[in-house]
């Protein structure tokens, strides 16, 4: 039975690449945080079988009694901070764990490893928030970097360490640059979900409007369900690299409007916006776009859900659950 550690298996993405993992017949161990985490019976109940194992991304001795209990072959670094607002307010913070938390990560590998790299494969949550202020369109693996975000900064750094540790050491050290995947899931912090539950409510009669920031951002929204595949294709090829992981199209943040307030069947969403510059970010990604032919290519990994169907998946479930309130 393979095993596999996963940093971050509260978030979105560690709870559906649990659910891929226990479906292939793994052995999963979660790193958690904190005395009595909150999320801690919710991971549980979702994975079932599943060990969680408390650590901090910040306390690398942690992490190597967290990678000596699991003994992992197989390692995914999906934990950090990963709001990019909150990264301006903190982002000292920020960069100790989603910039050297991959650094103490990488470097507790590498020693449970002991000298045999062939024991253990990495993949380090690389992000397309590292393009920032974009130097190409469409971006690919070799697009140049330019992070507008502490948070974009944290992970350019996190993806370098990842490449140098993959040259230093000959480790089998992975890096996904996805671009934004959502799902019901997703925290109602981010842009995606803050609309699909406003939406439901508006539609229900409990709420009358959104407030929301730059509406002319735009962004390639992927379903988290499929990202997580590719993450684990990434850690079965016979050499590590890093793989853009995109859908290819882009939408701006009124098509996301138009798309939620669509499928709950609610006419005139600009009715129901209004803009507040509390919202507004002091640099903003203008546009994303990825080019993930290489991804195809390698891993034969395609995006299965439309952008469409994402936010109707997203409006309904949010429905559902407001209604069952
Ligand atoms: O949903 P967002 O907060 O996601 P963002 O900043 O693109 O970051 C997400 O994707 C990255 C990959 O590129 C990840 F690395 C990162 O961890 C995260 O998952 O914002 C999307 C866009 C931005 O342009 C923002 O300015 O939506 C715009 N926006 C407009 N009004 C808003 C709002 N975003 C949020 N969160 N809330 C608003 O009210």
């Amino acid at each position: 039975m393979p095993r596999a550690l996963i940093t971050g298996i509260t978030g979105q993405d560690g709870l559906y690449l649990a659910e891929l993992l226990n479906s292939k017949g793994y052995e999963v161990f979660g790193l958690i945080r904190g005395q009595n985490n909150p999320k801690f019976a919710l991971v549980q109940e979702t994975i079932p079988g599943i060990t969680l194992l408390t650590g901090d991304l910040t306390d690398v001795s942690s992490l190597v009694r967290v990678l000596s209990i699991a003994q992992p072959d197989e390692v995914y670094n999906l934990g950090a901070i990963s709001f990019v607002a909150y990264s301006w307010e903190n982002a000292s913070l920020t960069t100790d764990v989603t910039g050297k938390g991959v650094l103490n990560m990488l470097e507790a590998t590498r020693l449970y490893a002991a000298g045999d790299v062939s024991k253990v494969r990495f993949y380090q949550a690389s992000s397309s928030e590292m393009f920032g202020k974009v130097q190409q369109v469409p971006q690919r693996e070799e697009t140049l970097l330019w992070p507008r975000s502490p948070y974009g900064v944290a992970k350019v750094f996190g993806h370098y360490m990842t490449i140098n540790y993959r040259e230093s050491y000959g480790m089998h050290a992975s890096s996904g640059i996805l671009f934004n995947h959502e799902s019901p899931r997703r925290g109602p912090e981010f842009v995606t979900r803050k609309i699909s539950q406003a939406v439901a409510r508006i539609k229900l009669g409990l709420q009358d409007e959104i407030v929301l920031g730059n509406l002319d951002a735009k962004r390639d929204w992927g379903f988290a369900g499929d990202y997580v595949e590719a993450m684990w294709l990434m850690l079965q090829q016979p050499e590590a690299d890093d793989y853009v992981i995109s859908t290819g199209e882009t939408h701006s943040i009124e098509d996301l409007l138009e798309a939620a307030f669509d499928a709950a069947e609610i006419a005139d969403w600009r009715k129901y916006v209004r803009q507040d510059p509390r919202f507004m970010r002091p640099a903003e990604v203008d546009l994303l776009i990825g080019d993930s032919a290489k991804a195809e290519r390698v891993l034969g990994w395609k995006p299965k859900v439309s952008f469409k169907e994402l936010v109707a998946m997203m409006v309904e479930s949010d429905l559902a659950e407001q209604s069952a309130r």
